[in-house]
C-alpha cells in the first residue's frame, strides 16, 4: 500500500514530499469535477506555470479511447484502450513540461491503474548514460519535428515517448531498444485511482503509463500540466 499524504500549502514542502521518489498522492477535500480541478490549480501554481496540452487547452480531461476517436497524434491513436506505455509527457517539445498533475473525477468500472516509473531506477551504466545523452533521436512533432537526445545534458530530464521519438542511425536505435528493454523489465508503482486522488509528478523524472481499460468504463482523469 502507498502511504496517504496531507495537504500540502507551502511550496517548499511540497517539493519536498515530490524529492522522495518523484511523485505523490494528495486527495482532494471534496468530490466533484470543479473541486477537484480547483485544487489541482492550487497545487499547481505553488509549483510553476502552467502550460497547454497537445490540443492547446490549460486543463484537459483524459478518457480511454478507441483508436479511431482519439486525437491523431496522441498515444491513444496508436495505443488505443490497450495499454498506455511508459512515456514522459510532452516528450514532443523542446523542453518537456516539469510537472504533470491528474486527478480522478471518476475511476470507472472497471477501472484503470497508472502506472508510475523512476528512470533513475533503471539502472543505466555510465556508459549508457552516454548513450542516451549522445545519441541523436528525431522527436516527431509535425512541421516543429526536430532531433535531440533521450537524456538532457547532464540528466536535467528524460525524453521518451514511443509514439513521437524515431531513431535515424543505429546508436539511436540502440538507445531507444535499451531504455524499451529496461523499462520492460523494471517494477514500477501501480497506483488504483480513488475519486478524489490527485498524483503529483515530476514529469523530468517519472514516466508514466496506464494499464488496459475498457471503452465505456466511465474513466476520467483531470490533467493540467507545469512548467517550472
Ligand atoms: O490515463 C492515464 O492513466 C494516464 C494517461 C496519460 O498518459 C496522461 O494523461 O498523460
Ligand atoms: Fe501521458
Amino acid at each position: 500500500m502507498l502511504e496517504r499524504e496531507t495537504v500540502v500549502d507551502d511550496p517548499q514542502q511540497l517539493l519536498g514530499l515530490l524529492a522522495k521518489r518523484g511523485w505523490f498522492r494528495h486527495s482532494a477535500e471534496a468530490m466533484h469535477h470543479g473541486s477537484i480541478l480547483r485544487e489541482m490549480g492550487q497545487v499547481g501554481e505553488r509549483l510553476g506555470r502552467r502550460v497547454r496540452g497537445r490540443a492547446g487547452a490549460l486543463e484537459e480531461v483524459v478518457e480511454p479511447r478507441h483508436l479511431e476517436e482519439a486525437h491523431p497524434r496522441s498515444l491513444s491513436a496508436r495505443y488505443g484502450l490497450g495499454a498506455l506505455p511508459f512515456h514522459v509527457e510532452l516528450s514532443h517539445r523542446t523542453r518537456p513540461c516539469r510537472y504533470l498533475l491528474l486527478g480522478c473525477i471518476d475511476p470507472g468500472s472497471p477501472s484503470a491503474a497508472t502506472m508510475l516509473l523512476d528512470w533513475r531506477t533503471l539502472d543505466f551504466s555510465r556508459e549508457e548514460l552516454n548513450l542516451l545523452e549522445e545519441a541523436p533521436v528525431l522527436v516527431r512533432a509535425g512541421r516543429r519535428s526536430f532531433y535531440s537526445t533521450i537524456l538532457a545534458m547532464g540528466g536535467a530530464f528524460f525524453r521518451y515517448d514511443p509514439g513521437c521519438l524515431e531513431a535515424v542511425d543505429e546508436r539511436g536505435q540502440r538507445a531507444l531498444r535499451l531504455v524499451e528493454d529496461r523499462i520492460a523489465g523494471a517494477p514500477s508503482d501501480v497506483h488504483h485511482w480513488c475519486q478524489g486522488d490527485i498524483l503529483i509528478i515530476d514529469n523530468w523524472r517519472v514516466l508514466h503509463g496506464r494499464s488496459p481499460s475498457d471503452q465505456g468504463s466511465g474513466r476520467r482523469l483531470a490533467r493540467i500540466l507545469i512548467d517550472a
